[in-house]
């Protein structure tokens, strides 16, 4: 397999290399790929090195898959030039998830949609997936019917220069801001750009992609998406009513079995998902798991997930191993 990382020189592609090497890709060649400012650099990839390159050679040289994380911009350049020469992409940007033409995939969930004829594969957000993965399993035997989130979403989904804003004010050190406000010792309502309706675009995510993940029109999603200064892993406060009444023993169960997810839950030992549980795991992790006594059949839980990882690196990394086992590329 001839693999190009767009984007790798980045915070999610640094990632992506990570996660490759772990899991041990079965690539035969590797294509690391940024903007003209960093080609001719060199970074190392399990101990060897490479020469980065621009996205005209990356195209020409027809790589079968292209991961692609270097914002919506370059995706929305540069993806359809690689599925011209044949090369499928799998986009981690925003760019083309909401393309009724395109499949917006969460492996665990709706992998098997895939066929050879896409070319561009899109990645949902990092806040998406992890709420997905813990509501896939409930909705399939309970039939979700509305759910509210609340996220606390750190700073690493920004990127680099917001990670550096919150590095800069604990070291006491005026810097660039990537925010209009201090991060540090405060919560920001405000994730991506605000919309004309009232509400950020990170919150519209939350609402629409799950939507299109499960196929399924039949439930209602509203979102309130807040940055606060943790420098990795996003928190979710969920509360999802349900058609059906649940046992809540079994919501344990069915959360215990999906595969990706992990239930750490039990108040009499403090046992509890958090940032620094998740930091550089794969899985999604689910707890404070209750009924809500407010309504009938609505459950409230609280999920967390390293952002970088399931919710960009490793979902994408899922998509490209999907593909080659099932000789879709
Ligand atoms: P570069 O390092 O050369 O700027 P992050 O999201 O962490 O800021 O990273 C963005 C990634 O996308 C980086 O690898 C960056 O490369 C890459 N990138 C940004 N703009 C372009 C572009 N126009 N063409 C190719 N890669 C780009
Ligand atoms: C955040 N979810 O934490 C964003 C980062 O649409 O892919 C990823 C943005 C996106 O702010």
């Amino acid at each position: 397999m001839k693999i190009a990382v767009v984007g790798a020189t980045g915070m999610v592609g640094e990632v992506m290399l990570k996660v490759l090497e772990e899991r041990n890709f079965p690539l035969t060649e590797l294509l690391l790929v940024a903007s003209e400012r960093s080609v001719g650099k060199k970074m190392t990839y399990k101990n060897k090195e490479y020469t980065i390159i621009g996205l005209a050679e990356a195209v020409a040289a027809k790589p079968q898959i292209a991961i692609l994380s270097a914002g919506g911009e370059t995706s929305l350049e540069w993806a359809p030039k690689f599925a011209e020469v044949g090369t499928t992409v799998i986009d981690n940007s925003s760019a083309w998830r909401m393309d009724p033409t395109k499949k917006l995939v969460v492996p665990e969930i709706n992998a098997n949609e895939l066929t050879k004829e896409d070319k561009i594969i899109a990645n949902p957000n990092c806040s998406t997936i992890q709420m997905v993965m813990a509501l896939a399993p409930l909705h399939k035997k309970y039939k979700m019917k509305r759910v509210v989130v609340s996220t606390y979403q750190s700073v690493s989904g920004t990127g680099v220069k917001a990670v550096k804003q919150l590095e800069n004010e604990i070291a006491g050190i005026k810097g660039e801001m990537a925010y209009p406000y201090p991060i540090g010792r405060n919560a920001l309502p405000h994730c991506d750009v605000f919309l004309e309706n009232g509400y950020t675009k990170e919150e519209m995510k939350l609402a629409q992609e799950p939507q299109k993940i499960f196929n399924d029109k039949t439930f209602s999603i509203t979102a309130t998406a807040v940055r606060i200064p943790t420098s990795g892993g996003h928190s979710e406060a969920v509360n999802v009513q349900f058609e059906k009444d649940f046992d809540l023993a079994d919501v344990r169960k069915l959360l215990n079995e999906t595969s990706g997810v992990v239930v750490q839950d039990n108040t009499d030992t403090n046992t509890y998902p958090m940032p620094i549980y998740a930091h550089d795991k794969d899985d999604v992790f689910v707890g404070r798991i209750r009924r809500d006594e407010s309504q009938p059949n609505t459950l409230n839980m609280w999920i967390v997930a390293d952002n970088l990882r399931k919710g960009a690196a490793t979902n994408t990394i899922q998509i490209a191993e999907y593909l080659i086992e099932n000789h879709l590329v």
